[in-house]
């Protein structure tokens, strides 16, 4: 059940992305600071994944990122430090806006599952919050 402080899962949210429809192919696309509210540094895919598989695993201090199942489908479980919900991504047009100070894990990839990430900062290991117990603990100390 979610309390008042889910409010700050409802900054999760899936954003639906401009569709050009033409008889030889979709196209969707994305610029930075347009469609997405932040100004895109980075992006990276995740695919293989092996069934049963389990990406994520932590949070970030500044980085925001939209995820876009650009092939197949997975699931994104996020959790405000109390509170967690499911997104299923499976449309290669629609992505989803996880602000910083929330935890995210990627499971239930199908076969040809891609997750496409873009995302507001450079690659920096000291922007992760890799241990659920110290993330609650942050999570604590903004709710104060
Ligand atoms: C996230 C989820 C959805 C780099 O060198 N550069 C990069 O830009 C990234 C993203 C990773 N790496 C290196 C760091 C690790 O040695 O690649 C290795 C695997 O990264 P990680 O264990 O963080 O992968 P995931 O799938 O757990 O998490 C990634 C992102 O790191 C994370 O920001 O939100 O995908």
């Amino acid at each position: 059940m979610n309390t008042p402080d889910s409010r700050q899962l409802d900054a999760v949210k899936i954003i639906t992305l401009p569709r050009i429809h033409d008889p030889r192919g979709n196209l969707t696309f994305v610029e930075s600071g347009a469609q997405i509210p932040f100004s895109l540094n980075r992006a990276y895919w995740i695919y293989d994944v092996p069934a049963g598989e389990e990406r994520g695993g932590h949070s970030h201090h500044e980085m925001s990122q939209l995820l876009i199942a650009v092939g197949g489908s997975f699931n994104v479980n996020v959790c405000d430090g109390e509170n967690w919900r499911t997104f299923t991504l499976n449309r290669p047009y629609e992505g989803l806006f996880i602000p910083p100070g929330i935890w995210r894990t990627l499971d239930n990839f199908s076969s040809g599952g891609v997750c496409l990430s873009l995302v507001s900062t450079p690659y920096e290991e000291s922007d992760y919050i890799r241990d659920f117990e110290e993330f609650k603990k942050t999570c604590r100390k903004t709710i104060q």
